[in-house]
């Protein structure tokens, strides 16, 4: 499937190891974390728990890298996060056997959702003493940049030919300027795609490696992709994508961020990336994924506020603006990340889930209503029509994008109601209901819009409204009244 296919899905990320165990929950001692262990998730868990993740309307999974990892327990413990690459060829039996794999993707496509697999290029992994023997097929230095660690982030072709990792974990790295390095590339991901019958990639390390080597790894891959450039900045970020396609977008992670941090935030942080000015610097902004959360970061609740009307609000601007929604295993269940992790911690954001009991929480209700209205709104001119913005002040953004009207709030569930007048571009007297509460609006010239507890409203017009499925509706907010 190509990027057509895929802006119309939503994505689901999971950690392998940390999302589902495969047979009947047993109940288990503590996990010591410290140590940074393999805990036991599988492909066949991910098999068992489909029903939940398609139960909440989302219709491609993300999965961690899928290749064989270094063994070692190491100082940054072991490599259950399957970016340790030792062998290309080979799976990564914590995971399952590639019979497991072959199973997951069609299960699946019988459900007619899609296997997205994290690919890594750019590096393999290494104990302190690096032994190119053992690398499959890369088993010589001379595949290699010499060994010399990114110091400067700045530096981009220190970015490009440095190391990442440290002197405990290198993670030598690869001569893709190499032909002989780069066709290899291409033939694996290409072999990859085919034998398990992968409907996209996420790939690892895009800025790493220069931009010349993408287009034909992507066309080798016959697959959309969307790659992971862990910076800010639009400009570059952007620079990226005629090369790629997809992107991660972490050019409005933060602006995310500070719109929504309890005091302070503005919300012309994020209606100001809406601005025709700044799309310009995509090619094409459908084909950024947007996320409030991500497996190398801590959770939302943790960094930016853990009020869930807050949380609703950000998930509505995820969903419901022009970019692919991407949400990571655990959102719907409240994860906040253990105590005692601090805010840099990478760790904070890889609870195992069976602790959750994968409930069927409220955020979990809610987030299938967001999966629903997103694909019934498609064809009726969500697709075709980039959002724009009707309306913001500090803390509230109006949004329109097709038939769908949102007003978001970054004042949390304990704020008073606010009254905002609205000019929303829909003609007069078009009736607008909110799937959230049910309540309709008559569109006038100034229309005028309550907002209560800081929760989010979301309208279609009338005839629409009502295919939205009553019983995923989740209750009304509680209000101050
Ligand atoms: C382990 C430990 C860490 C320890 C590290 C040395 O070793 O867990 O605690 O600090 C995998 C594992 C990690 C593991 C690493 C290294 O491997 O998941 O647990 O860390 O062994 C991708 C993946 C990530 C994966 C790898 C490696 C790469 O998503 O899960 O990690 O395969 C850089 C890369 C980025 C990479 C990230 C981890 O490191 O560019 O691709 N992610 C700046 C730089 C970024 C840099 C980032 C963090 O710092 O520009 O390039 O990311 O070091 C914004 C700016 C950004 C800035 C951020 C922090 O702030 O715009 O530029 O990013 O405002
Ligand atoms: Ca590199």
């Amino acid at each position: 499937p190509g990027a057509a296919e895929w802006k119309k899905r939503s994505i689901y990320q999971v950690l392998t190891d940390r999302f589902a165990k495969s047979g009947p929950i047993v109940p288990e001692t503590k996990i010591d974390m410290s140590s940074r262990p393999y805990c036991g998730g599988t492909w066949r868990g991910i098999i068992e728990k489909l029903d939940y993740i398609q139960g909440m309307g989302f219709d491609a999974v993300w999965i961690s890298p899928v290749t064989k990892n270094i063994e070692e327990e190491t100082f940054w413990g072991t490599a259950y996060h399957g970016c340790w690459q030792e062998d290309m060829y080979s799976v990564n039996p914590h995971f399952g056997t590639a019979e497991d794999l072959r199973a997951l993707s069609d299960a699946l496509h019988a459900r007619d959702m899609y296997l997205m697999v994290d690919v890594v290029v750019n590096h393999m992994a290494s104990t302190s003493n690096v032994d190119y023997s053992r690398y499959i097929p890369f088993n010589d230095s001379s595949y290699y940049h010499p060994k010399k660690f990114i110091t400067d982030y700045n530096d981009q072709k220190l970015v490009e030919e440095g190391w990442i990792g440290d002197g405990k974990v290198p993670l030598p790295d690869l001569d893709t300027e190499n032909p002989t390095v780069a066709h290899t590339l291409y033939a694996w991901v290409d072999a990859l795609v085919k034998s398990f019958n992968i409907d996209g990639l996420r790939i690892d390390t895009v800025k790493h490696v220069p931009k010349e080597f993408w287009p034909g790894f992507v066309r080798a891959a016959g697959v959309w992709c969307v790659g992971e450039m862990l910076h800010g900045d639009p400009n570059f970020l952007g620079s990226y994508q005629p090369y790629v396609g997809g992107l991660l977008d972490y050019a409005t992670y933060y602006p995310l961020q500070r719109a929504f941090k309890s005091r302070g935030g503005s919300m012309y942080e994020i209606t100001n990336l809406l601005r025709p000015h700044y799309r310009e610097k995509f090619k094409d902004t459908q084909q950024l994924a947007t996320f409030i959360e991500s497996h190398d970061m801590p959770r939302f609740p943790k960094i930016v506020s853990s009020d869930v009307a807050v949380v609703e609000n950000a998930l509505a601007w995820t969903f419901l603006t022009d970019g692919i929604p991407l949400i990571y295993y655990g959102c719907e269940q409240y994860f906040i990340g253990p105590p005692d992790m601090t805010e840099n911690d990478d760790q904070s954001a890889r609870q195992v889930m069976w602790d959750s009991g994968y409930k069927l929480t409220l955020l979990y209700h809610y987030l299938a209503l967001l999966n629903q209205v997103r694909k019934l709104s498609w064809n009726a001119g969500f697709g075709t029509n980039l959002a724009t913005a009707v309306h913001t002040d500090t803390n509230i953004a109006a949004i329109r994008k097709g038939p769908l009207l949102m007003c978001l709030s970054n004042e949390g569930s304990k704020s008073p109601s606010r009254k905002v007048f609205l000019h929303t571009t829909f003609p007069n007297g078009t009736v607008l209901v909110d799937v959230l509460t049910g309540q309709s609006i008559a569109v006038k010239h100034w229309t005028t819009i309550i907002l209560i507890a800081g929760e989010p409203q979301i309208y279609l017009p009338h005839s629409l409204a009502t295919q939205v499925c009553s019983e995923i509706i989740p209750p009304p907010p509680p209000t101050n009244v």
